[in-house]
């Protein structure tokens, strides 16, 4: 089984899956291997690493360390093309299907193509929609793309439709990291609508009961970073059973 068909499972089993996102410029080597273990047994369906800068970090020895402390899926959320490893599982092979920027549509594509095809690594292709976050965010700015407006959910149903027309396998809904306010719930919902591909959605999460409102409104992976950065492992297991739950409550409700 690829790690996409992984991904596809956990949706399958569990109705929704909670992935914890790690950046390499933030995490405490030393404490990486306790940390994975932990988050694993808190029940972290799956970990990306990736981040907008490389000030400090040192990917290939963090992907390591992750790699070596989990059974889960480690999948790479690029930040830039520096972050392209044969030691993950899969790449999320991400276009950035809501700005206008070449480079992040196909010109890095296409420099990082055969570097990935020569690793054997799995590409999984990902269309990526920036969204306002009520503040201007690494992504944005490191992009050089206008996010979609808050208010404007039909916009997003429209790319996603778009993504799904062009042979896309997931779709990833992200306010950014640290963004004030996560992806609307309208959002994901008029998206999940309009468009079979499971939906990522990240970026402003901070709360178990805002993660569950996505996977209620039709998220099929909810992902946090900044705020497990800043609280700990403590608030996994909380995320864990939020998602998995409202999952279980939306079937329970369609059975019904
Ligand atoms: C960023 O979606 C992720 O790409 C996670 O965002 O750091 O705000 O949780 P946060």
């Amino acid at each position: 089984m690829n790690t996409l068909e992984r991904l596809l499972q956990i949706k399958k089993d569990k109705g929704a899956g909670y992935l914890v996102l790690i950046d390499p410029d933030k995490m405490d080597v030393h404490a990486l291997p306790k940390f994975m273990q932990g988050a694993t047994e808190a029940g972290a369906d799956a970990f990306l690493i990736g981040g907008s800068l490389m000030l400090t970090g040192e990917f290939d020895r963090v992907l390591t360390l992750m790699k070596q402390n989990t059974t889960q899926p480690v999948i790479i959320f690029p930040g830039s093309l520096f972050q392209i490893s044969a030691v993950a599982d899969a790449i999320l092979y991400i276009v950035l299907i809501s700005g206008r920027n070449p480079d992040h549509l196909i010109g890095n594509h296409v420099v990082a193509s055969p570097i990935i095809k020569r690793m054997n690594l799995e590409p999984i292709s990902t269309g990526y929609m920036l969204v306002e976050g009520g503040t201007v965010t690494s992504a944005e700015f490191m992009s050089n793309t206008k996010p979609i407006p808050r208010a404007k959910p039909d916009i997003a149903a429209a790319h996603a439709i778009a993504a799904e027309m062009m042979g896309l396998k997931v779709l990833y809904l992200e306010a950014g990291s640290g963004a004030k306010e996560s992806v609307p719930n309208e959002m994901v919902g008029a998206v999940a609508k309009y468009c079979g591909l499971p939906i990522i959605v990240g970026g402003g999460i901070r709360t178990p009961e805002e993660a569950a409102q996505k996977v209620k409104a039709g998220a099929s992976f909810v992902v946090t970073g900044t705020i497990v950065e800043e609280q700990g492992i403590s608030l996994i297991k909380g995320f864990a059973e939020a998602v998995h739950g409202a999952a279980r409550s939306e079937r329970t409700k369609g059975m019904l």
